[in-house]
């Protein structure tokens, strides 16, 4: 097998023969055959897509779960192009280091959470566990605003700007345990954050209550897109697992596992059915409006309990423990995975205006459930009518039907399944081009597998996963790429690449370094050339740098031992891709600093002595010699 050249041939349609074999065979040997001569040209000759240097047609934005960064992919390359460190603290980029991105990573802290992290001498968390990001929406498909992203180990909720593709707020979202599910609504706009809370807690969690299941809820949080602002919060019964948003800008639906409210395994998994909850959003509104809620920490919360205010909420009897929640491109159908259960429940938005009147049967909106097999996690969309849907213990994805299960529903003999395709192994999500948007294009299909076992030659003990690329332009679907992946995407989108258009250089008006802006007015120092001496105030020291390539400018400033020291940095090169960083070394501090763009780190000066710093980012023939000093004097010297 050659190895050197999979990424290239893996998507390559018009070499795929009639059986999936065939199609891996010929295309190993394209691969073996692209080893000799120029490999573009030859590539282009064998039909291969994208060959080496051709731009993919979409954007992937995938989750990376506890290693709490967003990474793009270029799709369907499956080609890694960048990280974006989110809940993460990033060696590169000093994101969680630089004071710009501290601000983003305290600002949004509750101020109980503050005071535990100072106590543990931290600003803020340096760990995430991001699952679901998504983007923002206009009329049901996606705008190119921002990339939405819950961090279920903190309980918190970040924006990405599209625009330069980094985070610009994070949020904690105060009295709920664990944010999981997340999505935008579709219509007519974002608008509203949904955002789940997993666990449930006592709503006055202050410590007296252990074993009383009664004073425990779990929260459904709407967050203003534009602000990143709580507009509202909804307490439910259950554990709310992921959700959806609909076409109509009415409801948004959550499944909901431990309808029990059971803390123990077996307590958790007693009843036969669990639910889907159905949260009204113009119910919810007015319900606000009239001031019918109680505030806790500031955010106005309704009660939306089983079997209290019926207004808000209506709770969708579903098979134990459902998990995934998606809304389908013909703006009709919303589906419900099963997980414990072999089916998926279908809901049909336009029989949820009748569930929320008087004396409406339970169950009067769910329209199929047909069986699929064992597992059923996620289902992902081609905007043609058919379903996929990843299946955890079969390690398979199956297609299905979706008209056809609703007539099997109602009665009718037939057979909803198109056809089964096994992936390697145990998939989790799954999502096709386009497929959460009225414009699903039906060409791809991804499947995040937690398991890649025996797919990849061994890296010890802990694995990676493997995502697989299948084609669902064709009726079989075939596996057309394996690719491994660290810890540990969960979902993801993929995005047609004309939707996404972020800068190539930073405008020098940016919000990002306002602070620093601030300060250096207050100093009289030229934010963008910098001073020529360090600015003394007392025992803080501020240094303002410009680089250019290959120079600092500055090539030595003194500081006095104790000094708490601040280095401002601003690249003045405007040509795309030239960025510099700054490390200052032993003193645990380096950062990025992209074109046309400010940076700062404060540290404490306490080692006497000459220290180098350096650009770390290789950017000219003379980058090894882009450096300077920096002198710390003694105390009392
Ligand atoms: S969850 Cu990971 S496989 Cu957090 Cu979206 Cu379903
Ligand atoms: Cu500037 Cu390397």
């Amino acid at each position: 097998m050659s190895d050197t050249n999979n990424k290239f041939n893996i998507t390559r349609r018009g070499m795929l023969g009639a059986t999936a074999t065939g199609a891996i065979a010929a295309t190993t040997g394209a691969a073996a055959g692209l080893l000799g001569g120029s490999r573009p040209a030859q590539a282009a000759a064998e039909g291969l897509t994208p060959v080496p240097g051709d731009l993919d047609e979409y954007y992937g934005f995938w989750s990376s779960g506890q290693t709490g960064e967003l990474r793009i992919l270029g799709f369907p390359s499956m080609r890694e192009l960048m990280r974006v460190p989110v809940f993460n603290r990033c060696s590169a980029t000093g994101w969680g280091q630089t004071n710009e991105s501290l601000k983003v990573m305290t600002e949004g802290l509750l101020p109980e959470t503050r005071e535990f992290l100072a106590k543990r001498n931290m600003e803020t968390y340096d760990n995430g566990d991001l699952h679901h990001p998504h983007m923002s929406f206009t009329e049901g498909t996606y705008d190119g605003r921002y990339l939405f992203m819950n961090d279920k180990a903190n309980t918190r909720v970040a924006r990405v700007r599209c625009d330069v593709m980094k985070t610009d707020k994070i949020i904690e979202i105060p009295n709920t345990g664990d944010i999981h599910g997340l999505r935008p609504q579709k219509y007519p706009r974002t608008g509203y954050v949904f955002a789940n809370g997993e666990h449930e807690m006592p709503i006055v969690n202050d410590g007296s209550v252990l074993d009383e299941p009664e004073e425990y809820v779990n929260i459904f949080t709407a967050i203003d897109g534009d602000t990143m602002e709580i507009a509202w919060q909804v307490m439910v019964s259950g554990n709310l697992d992921n959700c959806d948003a609909d076409y109509q800008g009415k409801y948004a639906f959550s499944t909901s596992y431990n309808s029990e409210m059971g803390m123990t395994l077996a307590e958790m998994t007693e009843n036969e059915m669990d639910h889907c909850v159905i949260f009204n959003i113009k119910e919810i509104e007015k319900g606000i409006e009239a001031g019918d809620y109680e505030e806790y920490k500031g955010v106005k919360v309704i009660d939306g309990r089983k079997g209290k205010n019926k207004k808000y909420t209506r709770y969708v009897p579903i098979p134990n423990s459902p998990h995934g929640c998606n809304t389908a491109p013909d703006g009709k159908h919303v589906v419900i995975n099963g997980k414990l259960s072999p089916t998926c429940s279908v809901i049909d938005v336009n029989k949820v205006d009748a569930l929320f009147s008087e004396g409406a049967e339970e169950r009067s909106c769910i329209v199929a459930e047909p069986e699929l097999g064992l597992g059923p996690l996620h289902t992902a969309f081609d905007g043609k009518g058919m379903a996929y849907t990843t299946l955890f213990l079969d390690s398979q994805v199956v297609k299905w039907d979706i008209e056809k299960a609703v007539r099997a529903y109602a009665g009718e003999d037939v057979n909803p399944i198109v056809t089964k395709t096994d992936v390697h192994y145990q998939p989790g999500h799954n999502h096709s081009s386009m497929g959460e948007t009225s414009e699903a294009d039906g060409k791809w299909l991804i499947s995040l597998n937690k398991f890649s076992k025996d797919r990849f030659i061994n890296v010890g003990p802990l694995k990676p996963e493997n995502e697989q690329l299948l084609d669902i332009t064709r009726d079989d679907m075939p596996v057309v790429h394996d690719g491994p992946t660290f810890a540990e995407p969960h979902d993801c989108i993929i995005v047609r690449r004309d939707l996404v258009n972020p800068v190539n250089v930073w405008s020098r008006d940016d919000p990002m370094w306002e602070e620093a802006r601030k300060q250096a007015e207050a100093d009289g120092v030229d934010l963008d050339w910098g001073a020529d001496e360090p600015v003394r105030d007392g025992d803080k020291v501020r240094v303002y740098m410009h680089s250019i390539a290959p120079q600092f400018s500055m090539s030595k400033f003194r500081v006095r031992q104790g000094d708490e020291v601040t280095v401002y940095i601003t690249n003045m090169d405007e040509i795309d891709d030239l960025t510099h960083g700054f490390t200052l070394s032993n003193h645990g501090v380096a950062f990025e600093v992209p074109p046309q763009a400010t940076a700062s780190a404060t540290f404490t000066a306490d080692r006497p002595g000459v220290h180098w710093f350096y650009c770390q980012w290789f950017c000219h023939a003379l980058h090894m010699e882009m450096r300077g000093r920096m002198l710390v004097e003694p105390r009392g010297a």
